[in-house]
């Protein structure tokens, strides 16, 4: 067999450039590229590889959390069909990808991560940045990944890649196991050489299946949609990464069941069409929840079931209520003592469609959703225009910048209160226009994530929503966005403080202690003094942004159509009101509330708490 001496850094490399992946005969690179922070964990290696290897181009980022988070939104564009490697010194550049990891796994998204490692001989240890423990010297921080990674190894010798690249490449192609996939490359080992079997590098082309329902089950579904007087369609993120839209759109109309959508699955459905029934769960609107708690069947498709998709297992009151699921993977297809359909999104619908041709539900169940639908609308139109302060509230911001963007544009969020807001407001006219991360709904994913967006769609605008406490936590790949030349449109939602946390610390009786960015009151001791004195605008300017001030509706609109002109990340600074809060509709969260507590509004909550516990159901 033909062998080639290349150093371990060196061989990754060549074989991450010669990864493929075809779904339905297309075909593309699976890795876009590598980012990376460099310092002595990689610099002589992973980071001399990639200078030898330019067809996997070299990405620069701020923060290696903020790299990891552009990946993973990359990925999450493509459909999980493309994503980044990420490269990093050991020690602290390792460990801050946990967070992001974590994030990329909770999420489905595939990542690839390659931390630097301490030394595999040892002889020079404790080497900079080595975590030491008296009772082991095989433990490094890099064991810190295992939890979050649907895959991990430690290279220690450099044969192990051969074996270990594949695994790697086999768990971040799968739709059922995909995630984050650490390889730690201890730094001496990423410099050794060793003679590699010249076929590892050959062109791989990984093909993401679409593995079709059993028959058994599929007739047994289709016993049950027909069976069912009033069922209800829960569209999840797997609708979009299948690219099941056009079949769950075909479905729906030929059946008449209505759809209610999560985070990551809204877009499923264009707003308008009048099966929608928008956003379910806590950030729901009326018609989801309602339908949702009077339903006899769920059809879950490609749902993770988190708690805000299920208010936290209070949405589904029906006593008879079952559930069907769809899903890739068989861990989800069984939550909710589902009837498991293991499958492909895109497949299951169609075959499903097949198997129930003529079925369609009771006129007025049908009926019933397309007037939920219309309401839901005017609801929306109302708090676009409240014509409130200013500061103007939040929904009106939503509503600026839905009205300014084009239907293919992306608007994208993370935490704060604004993603439950987008989820009920954003009137999404494409599958890939809304960009929620809210499985791990981590802040400082936006502007990262925005640059992972726009690198994965560059001919869409892309629309980040920030509140001021997550662009506070990590504004950097402003700068990167700057390097790339890939423009973003921030809304920097600046409301002093964390509105989100803030509203649910009053509802559990807290008065909003310690969520507000105000100084230390000499008087009170505590942080209820004025207004911190941090100047947004600036910070952004300092970054090299375009920045535009706006302070009403019509100055916001006006900064929004600016920056379409622009072909640099432009920041728009806008003031809200954040007590002006868009509502919740018919539904609930458990946040547990102290069981006992001098303070009567805590006692209060607690009281309003356990009556909402009450309805939690096991769904069995
Ligand atoms: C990394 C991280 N830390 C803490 C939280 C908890 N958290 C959720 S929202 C939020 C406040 C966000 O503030 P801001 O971005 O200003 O949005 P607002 O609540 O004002 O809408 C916090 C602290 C989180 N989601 N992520
Ligand atoms: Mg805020």
């Amino acid at each position: 067999m033909a062998k080639i001496r290349l150093t371990t850094a060196q061989a990754a490399i060549r074989f991450l450039k010669n990864q493929h992946v075809a779904r339905d005969g297309r075909e593309g690179r699976f890795f876009a590229g590598c980012f990376g922070i460099f310092g002595h964990g990689n610099v002589a290696g992973i980071g001399q590889a990639l200078q030898e290897n330019p067809e996997l181009l070299y990405y620069q980022a701020r923060n290696e959390q903020a790299m990891v988070h552009t990946a993973a939104a990359y990925a999450k564009m493509r459909n999980r069909l493309s994503t980044f490697v990420c490269t990093t010194s050991i020690g602290p550049g390792a460990t801050n990808m946990v967070t992001a990891a974590a994030g990329a796994t909770i999420n489905r998204l595939p990542v690839l991560l390659l931390p630097g490692d301490i030394f595999a001989r040892r002889n020079v240890a404790p080497v900079l940045q080595q975590l030491e423990q008296p009772y082991s010297q095989d433990l490094s921080v890099n064991d810190a990944f295992k939890p979050v990674s649907r895959y991990w190894d430690r290279i220690n010798r450099p044969d192990q890649l051969i074996t270990a690249l594949p695994e790697a490449m086999r768990v971040l192609t799968s739709p059922v196991e995909t995630g984050a996939v650490t390889l730690a490359l201890p730094q001496d080992v990423q410099a050794e050489a060793f003679d590699y079997p010249e076929a590892l590098f050959e062109k791989r082309t990984w093909t993401i299946s679409r593995p079709r329902p059993d028959e058994t089950l599929l007739k047994t579904a289709a016993q049950w949609i027909r069976a069912s007087r009033a069922p209800l369609i829960i569209a999840g993120g797997g609708v979009i990464y299948s690219e099941a839209t056009e079949a769950l759109a075909r479905f729906a109309d030929r059946t008449g069941i209505p759809v209610a959508e999560t985070q990551a699955g809204k877009g499923s459905l264009h707003y308008d069409n009048p099966l929608s029934l928008g956003a379910m769960g806590v950030t729901g609107t009326p018609g989801a929840n309602i339908t949702a708690r009077e339903t006899d069947l769920v059809i879950g498709i490609g749902t993770r079931y988190s708690d805000f998709t299920t208010a936290s297992k209070t949405a589904f009151q029906n006593a008879r209520v079952r559930f069907i699921n769809i899903n890739i993977a068989g861990f989800d297809a069984h939550k909710q003592a589902a009837l498991p359909i293991v499958a492909d999104a895109r497949a299951a619908l169609e075959d499903l469609s097949e198997t129930l041709e003529g079925h369609h539900v009771p006129a007025e169940h049908r009926a019933r959703a397309e007037q939920f639908n219309r309401q839901w609308d005017a609801e929306v139109s109302r708090l676009y225009n409240l014509e409130h302060g200013p500061p103007i509230s939040q929904g009106e911001v939503i509503g600026a910048v839905n009205q300014v963007s084009d239907p293919q544009d992306v608007v994208l969020c993370a935490a704060g209160s604004l993603p439950g807001d987008l989820h009920k407001l954003w009137r999404t006219q494409d599958p890939k226009g809304y960009h929620l991360e809210y499985g791990y709904s981590c802040m400082g994913y936006e502007i990262a994530g925005g640059l992972g967006v726009k690198m994965a769609a560059p001919d869409r605008e892309v629309y980040v929503m920030v509140g001021d406490g997550s662009y506070l936590m990590m504004a950097n790949e402003i700068v990167t966005s700057i390097q790339e030349r890939h423009k973003l449109n921030i809304v920097l939602v600046n409301n002093h403080g964390f509105s989100s946390i803030g509203g649910l610390s009053q509802s559990v009786g807290s008065g909003g202690f310690g969520t507000r960015y105000r100084y230390r009151n000499a008087k009170t001791g505590q942080l209820d003094g004025d207004l911190l004195p941090v100047d947004l605008a600036a910070n952004a300017k300092s970054l090299g942004a375009h920045v535009i001030q706006a302070a009403d509706l019509p100055s916001l609109t006006a900064a929004l159509q600016e920056a379409r002109q622009t072909d640099v990340t432009t920041v728009i600074v806008i003031e809200t009101d954040p007590e002006e809060r868009v509502p919740g509709y018919e539904s609930w969260w458990d946040v547990p509330v102290a069981e006992v507590s001098e303070m009567a509004s805590v006692q209060k909550a607690r009281a309003e708490y356990e009556k909402g516990r009450g309805r939690e159901q096991h769904l069995l």
